[in-house]
C-alpha cells in the first residue's frame, strides 16, 4: 500500500468539514487505495467541539485512515501537509454581503500562508473554500512565497455543480449527462456561469445546450441569476450557508485536481491567472481547467467569447481586483 497522505482539514469543528472529513476519510477523493492521516484544525474557542468531531472521526472505523489529529495550533497543523482543504472562515449569514466577511478573513489566511510557507511541503495542493474563497486563496499564496502559485486554488466547483444540476434539470437528464459548463470568474453573485461550450447527451446524442434547452433567454437570463444566487437563496431557506453540497464539491474540486480528468473534459477551478483570455494577470479566477494525473492543470486555451461574455467576465474580474486591493490593505495595516 501506499505512504499515506496528509490532508488537512480547517474549519473542522464547523459544518462543511463535518460532511467532509467523512468523504475524505472513506476514500472518494484519494480512491480506496490510498492512506490518509487526517489533520483537523479548529480554533482555541471550538476546542470541545473539535474533540467531538475527533470521537465521532474515531468511531467511523474507516480503514483507510491511519491517524487523525485534531488541534488548535497552526503550525502542528501544516506541519508536512500534501493536501491542505482550508474550509474555516467565519461564514456569511442571512443580510450580509460578503465584503463585510472580507476583512475578518483575509487575516486567517495571511497567517495560514504563512504557516504554511514555513512547515508545509513545497508541493502540498491547496483548495480555499472559505469566503471570500477566491481572494483568500490570493492571500494566501502571497504569504507563502516559497510555495509554487499554481499550487493554490479556491472552490468555484460548487456553482459548476449547481450550473450543472440545473440544465439537467431542464431538460430531464441525469446531471452528469450535462458537461463542460464553465464558471468564470469570482465565487461570488457577479461569477458568470457560462454553457455556450457545454453540452447534453440525450438518447445517446450529443447536443449543445442552447440546442438541448431550446430557451436562449432562459440561459441568458434565469439560469445565471440562479447559479449566482443560489448560496443566497440556501442561507434564506435552511437559515445556514450550503454546506452538504460544499463539502461534496470540494471533494470534486480535489478529487479531479488528483487523479486528472476525462478525455475532452474539463472543470471550473479558481487558479492563478496567465492571462488568459485576458483576465489580469495574478488574480486567483476561475477557469475552464483541465486536470492531469500528475496532479498538474493547464487552462483549456482557444474557446471563443462572445460580447455577451466577455462583458461579464470582465465585471466578475473587477470585483476581484477591488477584493484584492481591500484585502491588501487588509494585509498591511
Ligand atoms: P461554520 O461556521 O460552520 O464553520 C467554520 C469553522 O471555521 C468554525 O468551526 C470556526 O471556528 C472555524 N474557524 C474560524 N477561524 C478559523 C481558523 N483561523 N482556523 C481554523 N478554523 C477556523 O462554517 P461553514 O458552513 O463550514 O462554512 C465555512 C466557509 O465556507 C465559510 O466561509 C463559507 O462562507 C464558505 N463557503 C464557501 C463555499 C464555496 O463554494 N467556496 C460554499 C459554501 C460556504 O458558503
Amino acid at each position: 500500500m501506499a505512504e499515506p497522505l496528509k490532508v488537512l482539514i480547517t474549519g473542522a469543528a464547523g459544518q462543511i468539514a463535518y460532511s467532509l472529513m467523512f468523504q475524505v476519510g472513506s476514500g472518494s477523493v484519494f480512491g480506496p487505495n490510498q492512506p490518509l492521516k487526517l489533520v483537523l484544525l479548529d480554533i482555541l474557542p471550538m476546542k470541545s467541539v473539535l474533540d467531538g468531531v475527533l470521537m465521532e472521526m474515531m468511531d467511523c472505523a474507516l480503514p483507510l485512515v491511519k491517524e487523525i489529529v485534531a488541534t488548535v495550533d497552526e503550525t502542528e497543523a501544516f506541519t508536512d501537509v500534501d493536501v491542505a482543504m482550508l474550509v474555516g472562515a467565519m461564514p456569511r449569514r442571512e443580510g450580509m454581503e460578503r465584503k463585510d466577511l472580507l476583512a475578518a478573513n483575509v487575516k486567517i489566511f495571511k497567517s495560514q500562508g504563512a504557516a504554511m510557507d514555513k512547515v508545509s511541503k513545497k508541493n502540498i495542493k491547496v483548495v480555499v473554500v472559505g469566503n471570500p474563497a477566491n481572494t483568500n486563496a490570493l492571500i494566501c499564496s502571497k504569504y507563502a512565497p516559497s510555495i509554487p502559485k499554481e499550487n493554490f486554488s479556491c472552490l468555484t466547483r460548487l456553482d459548476q455543480n449547481r450550473a450543472q444540476a440545473q440544465v439537467a434539470a431542464r431538460v430531464g437528464v441525469d446531471t452528469q449527462n450535462v458537461g463542460n459548463t464553465i464558471i468564470w470568474g469570482n465565487h461570488s453573485s457577479t461569477q458568470f456561469p457560462d454553457v455556450s461550450h457545454a453540452t447534453v447527451t440525450k438518447d445517446g446524442k450529443v447536443v449543445s445546450v442552447y440546442e438541448a434547452v431550446k430557451d436562449d433567454d432562459w440561459l441568458k437570463g434565469d439560469f445565471i441569476k440562479t447559479v449566482q444566487t443560489r448560496g443566497g437563496a440556501v442561507i434564506k431557506a435552511r437559515k445556514l450557508s450550503s454546506a452538504m453540497s460544499a463539502a461534496k464539491a470540494t471533494c470534486d474540486h480535489i478529487r479531479d485536481w488528483w487523479t486528472g480528468c476525462a478525455e475532452g473534459k474539463w472543470v471550473s477551478m479558481g487558479v492563478i491567472s496567465d492571462g488568459s483570455y485576458d483576465i489580469p494577470k495574478g488574480l486567483m479566477y476561475s477557469f475552464p481547467v483541465r486536470t492531469k494525473p500528475d496532479h498538474t492543470y493547464e487552462i483549456v486555451q482557444g474557446l471563443s467569447i462572445s460580447d455577451f461574455a466577455r462583458a461579464k467576465m470582465d465585471a466578475t474580474a473587477k470585483e476581484l481586483q477591488e477584493e484584492l486591493a481591500a484585502a491588501m490593505e487588509v494585509c498591511e495595516h
